[in-house]
């Protein structure tokens, strides 16, 4: 059903590619049968073109077929939205809710610390949910989750139940957090957004679905990030490959 199926990835820097030291403007993930790969690619490329984090003079856009067999189906998580009325809030909520999850308060601590202290990472940091060291080895660059989007219908039923919410931003997070959740020794993801200008952020898993909290920045703050929280048992090698490899499309 889903044959012809294309991954399109993107990414953007100001001041050279990111190996380069280069500033992270944007990225960009998703999968598309080939009727829609050229607009697609345009709307991802005007995505870089456009992002109140700078202008973007290093744009690299990746385009790959993958067969329809490899394509895992999944359903999106749930959405629940916790409005909150300060930075303090958010926070103090996001520590509630990870510790219900299990993640430990040593890897709450520098999960937070980190996504508040860094304004450039282009992938996400994996930490473990008990003693909250950090197990990736990717440094600035992080792990990066790609190989996924939504199917027509998927996005048809998505955005017709949840209106209100059905921005790109909002889709291509949730599309990114539902793979991430399905990971195999994943327990939770922690994410705010690097765009100064937004100040919404999440934490996801399988357990509570994408619950979204609505201040965990100021306005006009860089900095942000992804955090996933793995288990002890992690072997690494296997849970980036799903999360770089496995094509997950949303239903
Ligand atoms: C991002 O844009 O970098 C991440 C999006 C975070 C939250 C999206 C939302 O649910 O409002």
């Amino acid at each position: 059903m889903y044959d012809r199926m294309y991954s399109i990835r993107m990414r953007a820097a100001e001041g050279g590619p990111h190996e380069q030291g280069g500033l992270h403007i944007s990225g960009g993930e998703t999968l598309v049968p080939k009727v829609l790969l050229e607009e697609t690619t345009k709307n991802m490329l005007q995505k870089a073109l456009n992002h109140s984090r700078g202008d973007a003079d290093f744009i690299q856009v990746i385009v790959e077929k993958i067969s329809s067999n490899e394509v895992v189906s999944l359903a999106p998580l749930s959405v629940t939205t916790e409005a909150v009325k300060s930075v303090e809030e958010g926070h103090h909520r996001s520590v509630e809710i990870l510790q219900s999850l299990g993640v430990s308060n040593k890897a709450i601590t520098n999960g937070m610390g980190l996504l508040k202290s860094t304004t450039n990472f282009r992938g996400a940091v994996v930490l473990s949910a008990s003693s909250g060291e950090r197990l990736d080895d990717r440094g600035l660059r992080g792990v990066r989750a790609t190989r996924m989007g939504w199917s027509h219908e998927g996005y048809a039923r998505w955005s017709a139940l949840y209106a209100e919410l059905a921005s790109p931003r909002i889709a291509e997070a949730i599309v990114l957090a539902t793979k991430v959740a399905h990971a195999p020794f994943m327990i939770a993801e922690l994410c705010w957004s690097d765009d100064p200008e937004y100040i919404t952020g999440y934490i996801s898993s399988q357990q509570n679905g994408y619950v979204r909290i609505t201040h965990l920045k100021e306005k006009g703050d860089f900095s942000g990030g992804r955090v996933f929280y793995v288990s002890d048992d992690v072997q690494m090698e296997h849970f980036i490959d799903f999360l770089e490899q496995t094509a997950v499309l949303l239903v």
